[in-house]
């Protein structure tokens, strides 16, 4: 271990000279050894961490495990933000360990009142970080805000080495407890620090670590904190990734929009302070009608929003209808562009230093400093009259793409009222003629199946549970929303009847206590064509009715693809591995096989008891674990291509077996 320490650490520090003392005699004192009161204390502190690990982290799943290296990742870019530390290293080990190497100052190693070196009580006491550092901006004890003491005390072991002060000093601990106290094993010219963890798998129920869940945070750390070197390496696979950004957001927006048709072709950047807040703002639009706002405080994806995007919208709204009107591109008769119009199109990073944020909301990451939202308006609004004045032409080219925005929401509304007074005259249609709806009304218990094609339609209509199971077929195929504004959505038959049936309304009046149904359940036929529909249909679904997928309301049916007969007994498979293994299992002798090519070729009886009985189906619950991951993908899934699209689809659904047993 020290070897491979030593060189991690010798990659960043060129000159480093570290001699190992090896007559040093270690004090080691073990868990067995005498505690004064106040070590009792620190152990009774870290205790409480050990016994509701959730608590501090969040939870003890995988989420939790990619927190411990986001927890001490912080501090080092902690040192990045106070000047100090410019390249940080993470390594996963064979054994799914982790090394964090920075070259910051290196945590401090001098006595401290209570008689330990400093370094002991940051690694012991909880929250105990703070008291030895400045007062400059922190991320670190952000989100859950608990420092290195936290992974110490839920790592099986921990070996630390600091560089201060012309020295290597070391320590280990195992479960929060020293098993080592502080040595000096050699001399260095470089600071830094170095920690070696271990998660202890007595308290994390995963103990992998995924190399593209830390890529995608570090790269976005990277992003974030403009000109930092942060280096991810998995000696597991021999992957690595390295990401420096000299253009900090701008390069994050030119990343989030390298696979879109940008309308400006160079990011648009501002930047200001005011009261030791620090604003960065980069923005692209683009030709899709999405609005793609990522907004951050101290390094925290802020996904609830909050007072600064709030000013960052107001902001917008009203530079862009000055400007409209000033230069005559909108008359003053005419109706102002709405913030949903500017918005259309627009990819924006926000990203705010702040001294003491104040998090509320459900997930805790809606930032509430009432003051932030006159700070960030006037930052935008300054910087963006001054890109309007200097850029005309990019200008003229994002305001007719509002105007346009603009016009698609008047006809959408006529659209959405004519829809209304039809279904109000004609009471006898206001739920889908095609709609063979369930006899139940609690949506907990109801489940809708959108089936493709009549005929199909037609066998899930007999077979289904009339009791609880609605059946709405559909007809060819979908509009494709990726490509459409609401105006064409509304003027959709197929998409209409849907938003009928569900009852939830879309878009801004979407409302998740309207469901109709508990259960969306996407039934096509296990062919390339009904892969198209169920992804036209999870397109809609993601874009208009997103809720319904984030409380994992979206089901994928399966129904089988091969019926095996022996006699008197048959069975059903799903994929031809399956088959192969069942016939392996049972013998070839006097079978028959058939294959299903599409769903109408099933009986009601069949399809009711391969994909519709809760007893005995299979399905897969659609989820959305990463917004910005899955934007990126819902734009790849409307190409052309068949086989991205099937990724997809078994990345981001997961398989619930019998899911009411
Ligand atoms: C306490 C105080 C200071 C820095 C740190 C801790 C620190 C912790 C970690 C964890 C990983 N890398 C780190 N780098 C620094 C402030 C140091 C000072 O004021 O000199």
């Amino acid at each position: 271990m020290m070897t491979d320490d030593n060189e991690i650490m010798e990659n960043i520090s060129d000159h480093s000279d570290v001699e190992i003392n090896t007559s040093s005699a270690a004090d080691v004192s073990s868990v067995d050894g005498d505690y004064g009161a106040s070590q009792i204390q620190v152990l009774e502190g870290l205790e409480a961490v050990r016994m509701r690990p959730g608590m501090y982290i969040g939870s003890t799943s995988e989420r939790g495990l990619h927190h411990l290296v986001y927890e001490v990742v912080d501090n080092s870019i902690d040192e990045a933000l106070a000047g100090y530390c410019t390249d940080v290293d993470v390594v996963i080990h064979e054994d799914n360990s982790i090394t964090v190497t920075d070259n910051g100052r290196g945590i401090p190693v001098d006595m401290h009142e209570s008689g330990k070196p400093a370094l002991e009580v940051v690694l012991t006491v909880l929250h105990a970080g703070g008291k030895f550092g400045g007062d400059g901006y922190k991320v670190s004890g952000g989100l859950h805000g608990v420092g290195v003491s936290v992974v110490n005390a839920l790592s099986e072991s921990m070996e630390v080495k600091v560089r201060r002060d012309g020295k290597v000093h070391r320590m280990t601990f195992e479960r929060g407890v020293t098993t080592s106290s502080m040595e000096v094993i050699g001399t260095t010219e470089e600071s830094g620090t170095q920690v070696h963890f271990m998660p202890d798998k007595q308290i994390f129920s995963v103990t992998t670590y995924s190399f593209d869940t830390l890529k995608h945070r570090l790269r976005e750390l990277a992003f974030l904190n403009q000109g930092i070197t942060i280096n991810l390496t998995d000696e597991r696979t021999n992957n690595k990734e390295s990401f420096h950004y000299d253009g900090g957001i701008r390069s994050f927006v030119e990343h989030l929009n390298r696979k879109k048709e940008k309308i400006n072709d160079d990011v648009i950047y501002f930047n200001g302070t005011k009261d030791d807040t620090v604003v960065e703002i980069a923005m692209q639009y683009n030709d899709s009608y999405q609005e793609n706002i990522y907004s951050f405080v101290n390094n925290i994806n802020t996904e609830e929003g909050g007072t600064h995007l709030a000013g960052f919208k107001i902001a917008l709204t009203r530079a862009a209808n000055d400007f409209a009107k000033k230069a005559g591109i909108i008359k003053n008769n005419q109706q102002n562009l709405a913030g949903e119009d500017v918005r259309e199109g627009l990819t924006c990073v926000i990203s705010l230093k702040i001294r003491e944020p104040q998090f509320e909301g459900q997930t805790k990451t809606k930032l509430g400093n009432s003051e932030v939202r006159g700070i960030v308006d006037a930052i935008v609004s300054e910087g963006l009259s001054e890109y309007f004045e200097e850029h005309p032409n990019e200008t003229k080219s994002i305001l007719e793409k509002a105007i346009n925005a603009s016009r698609a929401r008047e006809a959408a509304r006529r659209a959405r009222e004519m829809t209304r007074r039809k279904n109000a005259l004609d009471l006898s249609s206001s739920l889908p003629g095609k709609l063979a709806d369930c006899s139940v009304r609690d949506p907990k218990l109801a489940e809708i199946y959108i089936v493709e094609g009549d005929s199909a339609g037609g066998s899930a209509k007999q077979g289904r549970d009339r009791k609880f199971q609605a059946i709405l077929p559909l007809r060819g195929k979908i509009l494709n929303v990726e490509k459409a504004r609401l105006d064409r959505i509304y003027a959709n038959a197929e998409i209409c009847t849907m938003i009928t049936a569900f009852g939830n309304g879309i878009g801004d009046e979407f409302d998740i206590s309207k469901s109709r149904y508990g259960k969306i359940i996407i039934m096509t036929d296990a062919d390339v064509d009904g892969a198209h529909i169920r992804t036209l249909l999870l397109t809609f679904l993601y874009r208009h009715m997103r809720p319904l997928i984030e409380q994992g309301h979206v089901f994928i049916a399966q129904p089988p693809l091969y019926q095996i007969k022996k006699g008197k007994k048959h069975w059903y498979t799903f994929s031809d591995d399956e088959l192969n293994s069942k016939l392996d299992e049972i013998g070839r002798d006097g079978i028959s096989v058939q294959r299903y090519k599409g769903l109408g070729e099933m009986n009601p009886e069949q399809l009711w008891e391969t994909t519709m009985n809760p007893e005995t189906r299979t399905m897969l619950q659609v989820g959305m674990e990463d917004a910005q991951e899955a934007d990126e993908l819902f734009t790849i899934l409307m190409g052309d291509k068949v086989e991205p699209r099937r990724q997809f689809i078994e990345d981001h659904a997961k398989y619930v077996r019998n899911l009411d047993i």
